[in-house]
């Protein structure tokens, strides 16, 4: 709105904004509209890349004037907003996933074809924005589809990373990260809006000063910057709706260019506005350990303080009574990355807008609810005194006090017990004095989930036990779930086809349906055309890997994929090992390869750049593959392929043509599992632990489409307690044996013997994830799967199962879960 202007008088400046027409004429007009004019090219003279950014450009188009309407009717019915912070949102392509939205795929298609172009040659180009490490961002994207396509007002806040997640290489088999320009070729799906940029300050001091009587206290920054939102459409599925995922820049402030100016200073001046520009500069890859790094923490402050102050000062009305900000918002806490917005929101609410202080923490105690994602004591972000005290004293001073009045509480309730005193204590002492963010999150907000039903008990029992005595309401369960949309009507269009021509349209939002498919398992027809649907998928994904990496994949092979980020825990090695263990079989002569049931064996899986375990495991992947691949005595009956960068555009191939999904880290230390649920819902078989959402997955799926094996959490526990030591599990095992010393012999590594030395003693002398204490389970596991596997049609039976079974895990089904134990809020239609 521009105040200074006169009120318009044309007849088009009121009327509503008009979409372009649903039609291929409609479509071609507005996308050589966009061409000529946005691109600035001709038909004739533009390129493909041209025509990309325009086709995104006309899709946006489409979207538009819901977008602005949406908005609008927000903020007229003051409904109760989902603020979801997350520092990482892991969106895959946009092109079909808007166009699907919008019911104009075969509209684009024709329109485009009549322009004399292929849309497959375009969609090829879209650079996926990769701003997240794996399943925590790939869930937050998940969940902003959800809410759209449920109509329930949401704003996804988060920082728009110039560089997200690094593109992985490999040379000689081992990992080689290269930056990520996704935004090089530019960014037809974003807006920026330099208009409602936020100044976000750091540094500085705190000082007290007297408020007509009251002592008040004030922080006086010593830097700052611009933080400029980048808005995304988030449509929902075919009914209309627009919401809209905010992402915030970096950018100097005005005061960095005075300063160097004054100082006459020009590279000076050059050089600060890199400072601040930094901060959005690259995403951290480390998915598990936090690296307690300066800029990390600058990240996290920059992005939550934008988006609370967005909301507060531009979402809500100028005169807006902030007591009862828990009517119009919810921040949800994606993990700890945006737990600074507690003290933040205090902070606004006390120093800002002159509250007192009880009332700013019982309004805060209501905005916030903190989701866990991890189990690893290891991955539980503190961040040191010093430095937290140094970029953010006000913060500190209010966490202090937070954590004074709730140890006095602690007290209260349990008496002076020191030990359990220091346990809760959201300042840590030891080995340096830091804040426990979840401790924070905890003590802050209303609500406290996890992310599968056994991690939440875990979590009540373990993790967090202590608070949970003291706060048993505050703990809650939302399972994780998928989008449909996503990961089956974008990567499976065959498989959707086949469902909806059995149980209709309505399914892709109503995922609970598919149970429908029940009684279709035991039709012959229904299966054979089920198995046809997963054999073209492996022949589409043999399209794409040849293409991409010059990779074959045999649709006569079982499909045996393990993709997900390489941590120690998720126990890629363990697979290994049984690749291993098959081929030592075959090259030893003890079996015959004509005996050894056909194998694929799909990786996809990036190391976070300083975790030099996880990157010898990857090496070891590749070594391995190169060995069994070339050695004619195999017979090609076992393939080994490792397409590098894997990524969300890569699982929506892979996982459609999988027969076995693998899901095998120790019980006790994967959170949910995301892509579990994906392999189910397109019809693979799981052989997994009993860890994560895959406990939640066998209930439903039933013990007979499902391959159980290795020590549930409490056989872990008692492992562990009685003194694990793998070397007797060694001994235990011949197969086992065979396998390691394979890998010591240099057998995959031109006979040098230290190259994987480091990884077999780490097994055999430390082996903190007990790969070998489930080797002989998961061996024993993997001879079922063969057993199943010869037999086709009750394989493909069991497939449909799963499928039919596996409704519950649609990411809808998660945000009904959040609505009705979390947030509270009603859609708005
Ligand atoms: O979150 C994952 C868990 O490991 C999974 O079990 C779970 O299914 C998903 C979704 O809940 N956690 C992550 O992906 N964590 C990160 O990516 C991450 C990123 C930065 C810092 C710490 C963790």
């Amino acid at each position: 709105v521009n105040p200074g202007a006169a009120r318009p008088t044309h007849p088009l400046a009121l009327a509503p904004v008009v979409s372009p027409p649903s039609s291929v004429d409609g479509f071609v007009k507005q996308f050589l509209t966009n061409l000529n004019f946005d691109q600035g090219v001709s038909l004739s003279e533009s390129d493909a890349n041209d025509q990309y950014l325009a086709l995104a450009g006309t899709v946006r188009d489409y979207l538009m004037a819901r977008w602005l309407e949406d908005q609008a009717r927000q903020n007229e019915q003051q409904s109760k907003t989902v603020c979801y912070l997350s520092a990482e949102y892991l969106l895959g392509r946009q092109l079909d996933n808007n166009l699907l939205a919008a019911r104009l795929t075969d509209i684009a298609t024709d329109a485009l074809a009549q322009c004399g172009i292929d849309i497959n040659d375009l969609r090829e180009l879209e650079v996926e924005p990769g701003l997240g490490n794996g399943g925590l961002g790939r869930l937050a994207a998940c969940f902003i589809d959800s809410l759209a396509t449920m109509s329930v007002p949401n704003i996804g806040y988060g920082i728009r990373y110039e560089y997200g997640i690094f593109r992985q290489t490999f040379v000689d088999g081992e990992q080689v990260e290269q930056p990520d320009a996704w935004l090089r070729m530019g960014s037809p799906w974003d807006f920026p809006h330099p208009e409602a940029a936020q100044t976000i300050s750091f540094g500085g001091r705190t000082e007290t000063y007297d408020d007509n009587g009251t002592e008040r206290t004030r922080w006086i920054p010593d830097w700052s910057v611009l933080a400029v939102p980048y808005n995304m459409m988030v449509p929902g599925y075919h009914n209309g709706r627009v919401n809209t995922l905010r992402l915030w820049r970096a950018v100097a402030t005005n005061a960095f260019d005075l300063r160097i100016f004054n100082s006459g200073d020009y590279e000076e001046s050059v050089r600060a506005q890199t400072f601040a520009e930094n901060i959005s500069k690259v995403l951290y890859p480390e998915d598990s350990t936090p690296q307690g790094k300066e800029l990390r923490l600058q990240q996290q402050y920059f992005f939550v303080s934008a988006s609370i102050r967005d909301f507060i000062d531009t979402v809500l009305p100028a005169d807006y009574d902030l007591t009862k900000l828990p009517d119009r918002v919810i921040f949800q806490l994606n993990d700890t990355h945006p737990v600074i917005g507690v003290p933040e929101l205090m902070r606004v609410l006390i120093d800002e807008k002159g509250m007192e202080w009880d009332d700013a923490w019982a309004i805060t105690q209501q905005c916030f609810a903190y989701t866990c994602h991890t189990l690893l004591p290891e991955a539980l972000e503190v961040w040191p005194v010093d430095l937290l005290g140094r970029l953010l004293p006000r913060h500190l001073e209010i966490i202090y006090r937070i954590n004074e009045e709730f140890l006095e509480e602690v007290r209260e309730r349990f008496g002076d017990d020191m030990l359990r005193i220091r346990n809760m204590s959201i300042i840590g002492e030891h080995p340096y004095r830091s804040v426990r963010m979840a401790y924070l999150a905890t003590v802050a907000g209303a609500k406290v989930n996890g992310v599968a039903e056994l991690h939440s008990q875990l979590l009540r029992d373990k993790v967090l036990h202590d608070f949970a005595e003291m706060y048993p309401d505050k703990f809650t369960n939302v399972t994780n779930g998928i989008t449909p949309r996503r990961f089956i009507r974008l990567a499976n269009p065959s498989l959707a086809e086949l469902i909806t021509e059995a149980l209709g349209a309505g399914w892709t939002i109503d995922l609970e349906r598919l149970r429908g498919l029940e009684a279709l398992a035991e039709d012959p027809e229904f299966r054979e055309r089920f198995g046809a649907v997963k054999a073209a998928n492996k022949r589409r994904l043999n399209e794409v890997l040849f293409q991409r990496d010059g990779v074959h994949v045999d649709e006569t092979h079982m499909l045996d994929v393990m993709v997900k980020r390489l941590h120690e825990y998720k126990r890629q090695m363990l697979k290994v090992l049984h690749i291993v263990t098959l081929y030592d079989g075959i090259a030893s002569g003890r079996v015959a390869a004509a005996d050894v049931t056909p194998r694929t064996f799909i990786f996809g899986a990036k190391a976070a750049p300083g975790y030099a375990m996880a990157k010898r495991i990857i090496h070891l992947i590749n070594a391995v593959g190169s060995v069994v691949n070339n050695d004619p005595r195999v017979e090609g009956r076992l393939k080994v392929i490792f397409p590098p960068n894997y990524n969300v555009t890569l699982a929506e191939k892979v996982i459609p043509a999988a027969d076995l999904s693998e899901q095998i880290s120790l019980a006790g230390k994967e959170a949910s599992g995301t892509g579990n649920m994906k392999f189910a819902l397109n019809g693979a078989l799981t052989i997994g632990t009993d860890d994560g959402a895959n406990v939640e997955i066998r209930q439903l799926v039933g013990d007979d489409n499902f391959f159980l094996f290795g020590m549930t959490e409490p056989e872990v526990e008692v492992l562990w307690a009685q003194g694990y030591t793998p070397a007797d599990f060694y001994q235990a095992h011949a197969g086992l044996r065979g396998a390691l010393d394979l890998i010591s012999s240099g057998a995959f590594s031109e006979g040098d013997r230290s190259v994987f030395e480091p990884v077999v003693s780490n097994l055999l002398y430390d082996d903190r994830f007990m790969v070998l204490a489930d080797y002989a389970s998961y061996i024993a596991a993997q001879e079922r799967v063969d057993a199943a596997y010869a037999d086709q049609d009750a394989w493909t039976k069991s497939a449909i199962l799963n499928v039919a079974r596996s409704g519950f895990f649609s990411s809808d089904r998660s945000m009904r879960d959040y609505i009705d134990r979390i947030w509270h809020t009603p859609p708005v239609l």
